[in-house]
């Protein structure tokens, strides 16, 4: 009886370890730009960590929040100047920044997440 049930357990747990493996995958930022925006960036959440920080991008351009995450997150500025609101599993939200700064943010429902937003002038040369 004993054996058979830590044998059950190793066995799940090889399982369990096996199925929790990160998948990485190879490209986990994807960059987008286009000739409306100056630049428009997108950017994933993934287990708690706003991923890539910080991000930059000019006068203008767009940042998108993509949740990659098994539970909701927000982008909610510390000085108040946005907040994505709840941005659901597999959801995005976005944010144009029209005003060059440096601009912190954290989830509201996990404080300890913070990222940072650059915005930068437009390069006219
Ligand atoms: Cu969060």
């Amino acid at each position: 009886m004993t054996i058979s049930r830590n044998a059950w357990l190793a066995a799940l747990g090889f399982h369990v370890a096996h199925l929790s493996k990160p998948s990485l995958p190879s490209a986990p930022v994807s960059t987008v730009m286009d000739s409306l925006t100056p630049m428009k960036l997108r950017f994933k959440i993934v287990e708690f960590f706003y991923d890539p920080d910080p991000v930059t991008v000019q006068v203008g351009g767009k940042v998108i929040w993509q949740n990659e995450d098994t539970i909701p997150h927000t982008a909610t500025a510390k000085d108040g100047s946005f907040d994505t609101g709840t941005i659901e599993p597999g959801k995005l939200k976005s944010e144009t920044f029209k005003q060059a700064g440096s601009y912190r943010y954290v989830c509201e429902i996990h404080p300890r997440m913070s990222g940072t937003v650059e915005v930068v002038e437009k390069d006219l040369s």
